[in-house]
């Protein structure tokens, strides 16, 4: 599915598919035999070239089970959310991501690349391809959501930069910047938040640079202007508000594994095989639900991303 959206934003009635439309789509896709996330059917703009090549990519390794997740209402997803730059409950983030302001925004990158210096968000986002992703996404506190995200894959930023052949991880940075972000008059994490993948797994068709969802740019408790999605991870891989991209020789060090080294590991793949040191991780609440579901393994992308990890022990690689 795909939405194409003009850089101004500013949608027109034909181009706005809204919350209520969607579930009508998915259906239609459904009769159709379209199955799969990141399904980048081209229902509205028939000469996107991107979504029909993911598709390619992609059809075949698609089961379909995701169609019969419901996606989570646009209010939750605005309003019960972890950023903890605007505090540490999950309605903080609502109440006080006002005062960042999205716009203008500069993106440093530096590092094993060909191309570093300082980056527009339109610099490194191509508009004209955005498309959007229906993914899971499952918090490690276990509760999950289903979030049409519209963005671009990673890989397609990632090319504009030219990474060395050194490069063996991508490294992401959050702003710092108490004024925007009160939270940070509080050392809850040492900021900036840091997140980090291999360059494989940020290559994946899958990771997702978001820049909107549903048929919004991102409000700014959800990370405007621009974020990580990684639909196989835990949702804490997801970096908010992203200020500085580094391509690096070795692992970087991420905020979760400094805070707590025994609970978050660097991988963070979607387990239900291993346990949080606290708590299981074998179910969640998704939202909007009464009960409780089973986790899946990579959280139900596996098809798409097991191979990444072949001969790995994930326990040790949590
Ligand atoms: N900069 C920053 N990014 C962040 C976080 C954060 O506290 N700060 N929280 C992470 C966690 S734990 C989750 S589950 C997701 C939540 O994304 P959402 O609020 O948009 O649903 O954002 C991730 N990205
Ligand atoms: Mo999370």
């Amino acid at each position: 599915m795909l939405i194409k959206i003009r850089n101004s934003w500013d949608l027109s009635d034909n181009d706005v598919t809204s919350e209520a439309h969607y579930k009508s789509r998915r259906e239609l896709l459904k009769t159709a035999g379209i199955v799969g996330l990141g399904t980048a059917i081209n229902l509205l703009s028939p000469s996107f070239s991107f979504a029909q090549t993911l598709k390619n990519q992609l059809a075949n390794e698609y089961d379909g089970r995701d169609l019969t997740d419901q996606q989570t209402q646009l209010k939750a997803i605005l309003g019960y959310n972890n950023f903890y730059e605007f505090g540490t409950e999950k309605e903080d983030p609502s109440r006080n991501a006002h005062s960042l302001k999205p716009e203008p925004w500069t993106v440093s990158v530096d590092g094993q690349c060909e191309n570093p210096g300082t980056y527009s968000v339109e610099d490194l986002i191509d508009f004209n391809k955005l498309e959007q992703r229906i993914y899971r996404m499952r918090c490690v506190e276990a509760w999950s959501m289903v979030i049409p995200w519209v963005g671009v894959s990673l890989s397609e930023v990632i090319n504009k930069l030219k990474p060395k052949s050194n490069a063996k991880y991508i490294y992401f940075e959050t702003l710092v910047d108490p004024e925007q972000m009160p939270g940070q008059h509080r050392s809850v994490i040492k900021w900036p938040y840091r997140e980090g993948l291999r360059m494989d797994e940020a290559m994946h068709p899958l990771t997702l640079m978001a820049v909107g969802l549903y048929d919004q740019k991102l409000a700014n408790q959800n990370g405007a202007p621009l974020r990580l999605v990684v639909p196989w991870k835990y949702g804490f891989k997801g970096v908010k508000s992203i200020v500085k991209i580094s391509f690096v020789e070795q692992k970087p060090n991420t905020s979760w594994m400094r805070l707590a080294p025994h609970e978050y590991g660097f991988y963070a793949n979607v387990n239900p095989n291993v346990a949080h040191p606290r708590w299981s991780q074998a179910n969640e609440r998704r939202i909007g639900d009464f009960g409780r579901r089973d986790t899946l393994m990579f959280n139900g992308y596996g098809e798409q991303v097991a191979h990444l990890y072949d001969g790995m022990n994930l326990k040790r690689n949590f």
